[in-house]
């Protein structure tokens, strides 16, 4: 039998130990939980900015989401401690801390729940977990199942880790009143005016019980005596000694005990989450345990309706149907947990929205065009509340920001044919006078057309695309191929959002030239300056000096500025071929392209920071998702459907390579190790991270090109682009509210033929679309 088993709506593993990183999430308008397949749990909410309430047993450092991070026996976890009263045998379900190898195990990934079967000396216990729908809330369900001939005589002990809430104060224990462990904390603070504004923050931490428990017990220490985690005294002893912890690390653990007869079976459930304070959580738990919230369960991922369902029963169609939409919807709804999402990943997740609901989409571009500067500048970060700030990384200027305008625009348009938002008034940050959409995007355009040097190149200043490539240029005269490629692309999209849904805008003829010819403006330009030896440098540095090229011994090749010259139409013929012959000679592994080779593996200043990542992560040479996705869409533009599917389908862990990979197939990994011909051992391994730009062009990359139902003038366009390995593709698409049932086959003709509800059609595109009509779709292509 397989480690893992795909059907649909679910991702199973039937091992605790063979991808011990392997995890699966679940999220909600306010939150978002990975759980790993052995019980550690990462959980943060928004409040709105990101929160935990279940932490690790020292103070823990603030970053956004990091790849790679391992677990530890005090990790934050879940755990079901079983004890057999008879035996004094003791176990932990899913599998940690105890790590006692169950006589069956099962992990199973679910759109709205996580479920794991676990059997201990004949003993099954069914651990699921939801999300509640509109508020931060873990729901456990915990069921014990007697499997044997003879009674058992049982304790359960649910044990969900609190840990080191707070330097100032913290504590916790059983309250009655609200039948569970009441964890209280504050946070820190110094300048009198946090006082204030923490306020609202939800610092408690509650475990709520369906079931009064017998005994209780949060004091960690304690807890574990000289056992530890894995063996700890209480647990070995009848019973939990109802202690409070005061200013230590605490738990929340409660003990049931209960005899089963042979056969029957007990549930409890527990609902685990942050709250601001004991009134709050007692309307919790009305809510929780009073309402319908644990019989309709978090329905919320499950209410995503995407636009495309694939037929058939493999892991690719699976994960097209399910497990994309959802990671897409993810993205859309969470802002990859931050109140202020880079521009350029808050506009591309939103490409992907497009395809789920585009209505955000809407909103995201007119939000963004609201937080423009009236000289065109975008800001490095799209701020979500009045109260949010730009952190971390939007404090640096990239030079990328405003060339994803038109293209999330163009991707909108295609979709909606919402030609409206070309109109819709929208304001400057900087002053209030009312603009419409479109010259927002022409000011944009205008902006970083004019941050360019002599030659005619963009300007990088602190980074672009990479943001970590922060020293390129910050000395005010670097510049980036890629930017200058992506320019000429955004305006590429530019134009044909006039062409096709602009045509009321005033002279737009005399514009069409114009931009026509600084696209061919831009592409010479890169050709004559960063075209080197058989392919595109990555850019100039300030003491200008080409980079990205032959003589190179590290970062000789870099990923991007060949695709987005595919798509920005600088390569010729003769440069296309060369370029992707050297892609595929020294970026290419079995686990998908690299971002760039050789990794490097000593720090250049001229380069930055990008440098002084490990070797074969994240942007130093990884296979880095979103660069690859942008790769494949490109290869898609030009024809080349082979290689474009190749490129995705190594995107997803198979068969073969998948405890290399160590994740399972339900969500694309921000990046997995690269550095494939320096460091073998550990290439193929995933990042483990959700967040990442791929999804929303992969997304795109399924709908539009593989699939070839793309939107077009309030027209479908048709144009499957079926890779040699799949002989005939059928599914629903809906477009413009209109239910299309599509099959495509191959034929021997050389040109496209569809049929329309059995009425064969000219040309490749299907017209006056009814909104809430159902077309038969039936499309031939050429072998
Ligand atoms: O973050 C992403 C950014 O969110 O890196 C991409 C970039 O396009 C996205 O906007 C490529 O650079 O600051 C850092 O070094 C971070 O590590 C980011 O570069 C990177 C991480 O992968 C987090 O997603």
């Amino acid at each position: 039998q397989s480690l893992y088993q795909i059907k649909k709506g679910s991702v199973r593993l039937s091992s605790p130990t063979a991808l011990p990183m392997a995890s699966g999430y679940l999220y909600n308008q306010n939150m978002l939980m990975q759980l790993n397949c052995r019980g550690y749990a990462r959980a943060q909410f928004m409040q709105p900015e990101p929160a935990k309430y279940s932490h690790g047993p020292t103070l823990e450092a603030k970053t956004f989401i990091q790849p790679e991070q391992s677990f530890y026996k005090h990790h934050p976890g879940r755990f079901f401690y079983l004890k057999n009263k008879d035996t004094k045998q003791i176990a932990s379900v899913p599998y940690e801390p105890c790590r006692v190898a169950p006589s069956k195990y099962m992990f199973d990934q679910q759109l709205d729940q996580i479920r794991w079967e676990v059997v201990y000396q004949q003993v099954k216990v069914t651990v699921v977990v939801q999300l509640a729908n509109e508020y931060s809330a873990e729901l456990w369900q915990v069921t014990l199942k007697n499997i044997s001939k003879a009674d058992a005589n049982l304790s359960l002990y649910p044990c969900f880790s609190i840990g080191y809430q707070s330097w100032m104060y913290r504590e916790a224990y059983y309250d009655e009143t609200i039948q569970g462990v009441l964890a209280k904390s504050i946070t820190p603070y110094q300048r009198l005016e946090d006082y204030y504004a923490n306020q609202s923050l939800k610092d408690c931490t509650y475990l709520l019980a369906g079931t009064a428990p017998d005994y209780w017990q949060c004091d960690l220490t304690s807890f574990e005596g000289e056992g530890g985690l894995s063996s700890p005294a209480q647990i070995h002893a009848e019973r939990l000694n109802n202690q409070a912890a005061r200013y230590e690390d605490s738990i929340a653990l409660m003990q049931y005990d209960l005899v089963l007869k042979a056969g029957s079976q007990k549930s409890y459930c527990f609902a685990f989450g942050p709250a601001n304070n004991s009134d709050e959580i007692a309307q919790l738990r009305t809510a929780i345990f009073n309402g319908e919230q644990f019989r309709k369960g978090a329905a919320f991922s499950a209410q995503v309706k995407p636009v495309l369902k694939l037929q058939g029963d493999d892991e690719f169609q699976h994960f097209i149907n399910d497990w994309l939409p959802n990671q897409v919807n993810y993205h859309g709804t969470l802002n990859r947990l931050t109140t202020d999402p880079q521009t350029r990943n808050y506009l591309q997740d939103a490409i992907g929205m497009n395809f789920i609901k585009p209505g955000h989409t809407r909103n995201v571009l007119l939000r963004s065009l609201s937080q423009q500067r009236k000289n065109g500048e975008m800001p490095d970060g799209i701020l979500l509340s009045e109260a949010a700030e730009l952190k971390y990384i939007n404090q640096v200027p990239h030079a990328d920001a405003n060339i994803w305008l038109p293209i999330t625009l163009l991707s909108y348009l295609n979709e909606t044919n919402d030609t409206s938002i070309l109109d819709e008034l929208v304001p400057f940050a900087d002053d209030e006078l009312l603009t419409p959409v479109y010259q927002h995007v022409e000011l944009a355009l205008e902006y970083v057309l004019n941050q360019r040097d002599d030659r005619g190149l963009c300007l990088i200043y602190q980074g672009d695309w990479c943001d970590p490539m922060n020293m390129v240029g910050h000395k005010g005269k670097g510049v980036s191929s890629w930017l200058s490629l992506a320019l000429a692309y955004a305006i590429k999209s530019w134009i044909e959002v006039i062409e096709n849904y602009g045509g009321h805008l005033i002279q737009a003829v005399e514009t069409l030239s114009r931009l026509n010819q600084l696209v061919e403006e831009l592409n010479y330009t890169v050709n004559l300056y960063c075209w080197e030896g058989d392919w595109y440098a990555r850019g100039i540095t300030d003491d200008n000096k080409l980079f990205g090229v032959a003589e190179d011994v590290e970062g000789r090749i870099y990923l991007n500025p060949q695709s987005w010259a595919l798509l920005s139409g600088a390569a010729t013929v003769a440069k296309k071929y060369t370029l992707l012959n050297e892609v595929e000679r020294q970026l290419n592994t079995p686990f998908g392209v690299m971002m760039l080779a050789p990794s490097y593996t000593s720090f250049r200043e001229d380069v930055g920071r990008l440098t002084q990542k490990y070797p074969g992560t994240a942007e130093n040479g990884s296979v880095y998702n979103h660069a690859a996705i942008f790769y494949a869409y490109a290869l898609y533009q030009i024809g080349e459907y082979n290689q474009a599917y190749q490129v995705i389908t190594k995107m997803l862990p198979s068969v073969k390579d998948i405890e290399t990979r160590g994740q399972l197939p339900n969500f694309i990994p921000n990046y997995y190790r690269g550095a494939y011909f320096q460091f073998p051992s550990h290439a193929g391994r995933s990042s483990q991270m959700l967040n990442t730009g791929t999804v929303a062009w992969l997304y795109r990359c399924i709908v539009e090109e593989l699939c070839g139902l793309k939107g077009g003038a309030g027209q479908l366009v048709v144009e499957p682009k079926l890779p040699d390995a799949i002989e005939h593709l059928s599914g629903q698409r809906n477009f413009m509210g209109a239910n299309i049932e599509f099959s495509i086959e191959k034929h021997t003709g050389d040109s496209i033929k569809l049929t329309v509800n059995g009425q064969e059609i000219t040309g490749n595109r299907i017209t006056d679309i009814e909104k809430g009509a159902s077309y038969q779709l039936k499309i031939k292509v050429p072998r």
